[in-house]
């Protein structure tokens, strides 16, 4: 789907493995330290030096993000942001939005022309994944329409299920 100049789009796929992406986007906890789900393999694959680096910019705060190198990643850029523990961190609907709003933000600092978001908080953080994709869907949407240096915004859905979904809901949002 194209919104204004910007191309949004959504695969099924593992968000380590995005090599003509600039930044990804990783659901982190608060430490910035490895994990389990994305944190784990984002981690994994960019090597020890990413946790030395995140040691730096740690702790952050529910629906804040923060900008690394990429290191052993094939994306110059990791985006960093702590999304909410569904039914503990509340309003949770605006701490998720957050998530989104303020990764597009530090993107446009940086100047990031491409970025990949996995759906925050849906794994072990237990947010809803249908409400989840409405809030980062609609969130994104806006933010297109003002984007300056972002062109491509990728969502990348670990199962089939959940691509299907965000292409079905993609493909109705206006
Ligand atoms: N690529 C794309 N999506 C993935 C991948 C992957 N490699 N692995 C999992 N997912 P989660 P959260 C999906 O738990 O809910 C960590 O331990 C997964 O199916 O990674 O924000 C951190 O350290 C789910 O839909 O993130 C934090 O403490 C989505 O990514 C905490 O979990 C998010 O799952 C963050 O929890």
């Amino acid at each position: 789907m194209k919104f204004g100049d910007v191309k949004i789009e959504a695969i099924k796929g593992d968000i380590t493995k995005q090599d003509d992406i600039e930044a990804i986007v990783n659901a982190a906890n608060a430490q910035l330290q490895m994990g389990g789900g994305v944190a784990g393999a984002i981690h994994a694959a960019a090597g020890k030096e990413l946790a030395e680096e995140t040691k730096s910019l740690a702790p952050v705060r529910v629906g804040e993000a923060v900008v690394s190198g990429g290191h052993n990643l094939p994306n110059k850029y990791i985006i960093h942001t702590l999304g909410p523990v569904y039914g503990f961190n509340q309003p949770e609907e605006e701490f998720l939005a957050n998530c989104y709003k303020n990764s597009l933000l530090v993107a446009e600092e940086t100047n990031i022309k491409s970025i990949a978001f996995p759906a925050i908080s849906t794994g072990a953080f237990g947010y809803p994944f249908e409400a989840a994709t409405e809030i980062a869907l609609s969130t994104v949407r806006d933010f297109a329409k003002e984007a300056k240096s972002i062109q491509l915004i990728r969502f990348v859905l670990f199962s089939e299920k959940d691509f299907q979904h965000y292409h079905d809901r993609l493909n109705s949002i206006k």
